[in-house]
């Protein structure tokens, strides 16, 4: 047997594809297994969310690499890198405050990403393997970002990102190529209008709608113009983030004020009109009443995930299970700052029949992590970011690999991947 045990663990500064900096951890094992990863970093954050530490500046991550290169190296060396609830409770335990605030979460989750890297490299199989534990996996259902929104574009419409589900494709390979359609067949729509003005934070066209409505109108278009049955074959998602225009119950959209209410049913009328099978934050994450108005409402009929509103926190996900506020989960291993956390909160929400969402940040890099956990995790679903841009690319890359690479025992989850639950 090689010797998995933690000989040396390295933190760096580096960048994102927002050019901000960010950290990279880098764990050598003692039987010379390496394993790396670079923590991504969110615009529209939750309130909740584990502390993603910087420097004096608001910038740096200076105190972040040092936590890594210092207190975290020594306490973690000569840990066995196979056990990786032990070193995430061991991260825990070094932090000692609720959300991290102490190491820094981007600390923490580049070095637990990098610890489960080098337990797969050290057994020399591909990370979703690893992960998968000898199980059947699936390739996740992708939900593509067409346009970006809210905090990623200028906010010059509301919703954050407009996606789509390519719910006949039978592959991940189809589903891609699908959706390369859309997404052209989008930018060609912006550029007959007009509109076309580059791309937002995540790869999505950058819109210059006048309303909500108008995008979701020209996503639906876009479907068409690509030659896809609307709502058949191609679907919308909707990332409302609802925590970027709205909090105690009072929303402002399209230039209007809202109530919580009022809201819910604009959001419910699109549902009506617009081929729309899963919606995420349509309330705020402070509005818990309005949550459940909203699932009761549709929760049998889309899919309705907290991301803001659970913030990849299994105690979260529980409590929302009991009140029905959503009945799909986004999971951010970010927001809670190690694997073992993320995983606890899908094993919390798959338990209850929930639909499960491994997503990148809109601050991504070439770490191609969540792919793995997707697709080694079973979740079902994936959410990266749109069709363009190099970090978003080789995450979906990734996956066509992993598909090659399980041959004929790739499955892919599919549309029966989406979460429909009241
Ligand atoms: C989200 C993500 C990705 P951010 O809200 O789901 O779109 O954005 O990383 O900025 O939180
Ligand atoms: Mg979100």
């Amino acid at each position: 047997m090689a010797d998995t045990s933690i000989s040396s663990i390295k933190g760096r500064r580096v960048w994102d594809s927002r050019g901000r900096a960010t950290v990279e951890a880098e764990i050598e094992l003692a039987c010379g297994a390496r394993g790396r990863a670079i923590a991504p970093a969110g615009a529209s954050r939750g309130a909740r969310e584990a502390i993603d530490l910087r420097d004096a500046d608001g910038l740096g991550v200076r105190a972040a690499v040092a936590n890594v290169n210092g207190v975290i190296a020594t306490a973690l060396s000569g840990m066995d890198a196979l056990k990786q609830e032990a070193i995430d409770r061991a991260l825990i335990a070094l932090d000692g405050t609720p959300n991290k605030a102490r190491l820094g979460a981007n600390a923490t989750v580049a070095v637990s990403l990098a610890a489960l890297h080098a337990a797969a490299s050290a057994q020399d199989v591909p990370l979703f393997r690893y992960l998968s534990e000898g199980k059947p996996v699936r390739l996740p259902l992708p939900e593509i970002q067409i346009f970006g929104g809210g905090a990623h574009a200028g906010r010059r419409i509301d919703i954050q990102d407009l996606m789509v589900m390519a719910l006949a494709a039978k592959s991940f390979d189809e589903a891609l190529e699908m959706t390369a359609r859309v997404y052209h067949a989008a930018g060609e729509l912006m550029r007959d209008a007009g509109k076309l003005r580059g791309v937002a934070d995540e790869g999505g066209w950058w819109p210059e709608f006048d309303s909500n409505a108008e995008a979701i109108e020209t996503l639906v278009r876009a479907i068409a113009r690509a030659g896809f049955v609307p709502g058949d074959e191609v679907a919308i998602s909707l990332d409302i983030a609802a925590s970027e225009f709205g909090a105690r119950g009072r929303y402002r959209l399209d230039g209007k004020d809202l109530d919580s209410d009022g809201l819910c049913e604009l959001v419910l009328g699109w549902l009506a009109r617009y081929p729309i099978v899963s919606v995420e934050d349509p309330l705020a994450e402070d509005d818990r009443a309005g949550m459940m108005r909203f699932t009761a409402a549709a929760g049998d009929r889309v899919q309705i995930i907290g991301d803001d509103y659970l913030t990849t926190s299994a105690a979260r996900v529980k409590d929302a299970i009991a009140d029905r506020a959503c009945n799909a989960v986004l999971l951010k291993p970010n927001q809670c700052g190690t694997v073992t956390e993320t995983r606890a909160a899908l094993d919390l929400a798959k338990a209850a029949g929930w639909g499960c969402i491994v997503s990148a940040r809109s601050g991504e890099t070439e770490d191609l992590s969540i792919v793995h956990l997707a697709t080694g995790w079973d979740a079902g679903q994936l959410k990266v970011g749109s069709f363009a841009r190099g970090e978003r690319m080789a995450k979906w890359n990734e996956a066509l690999r992993i598909e090659e690479m399980l041959g004929d025992d790739a499955r892919f989850a599919g549309r029966a991947a989406l979460s429909r639950k009241a």
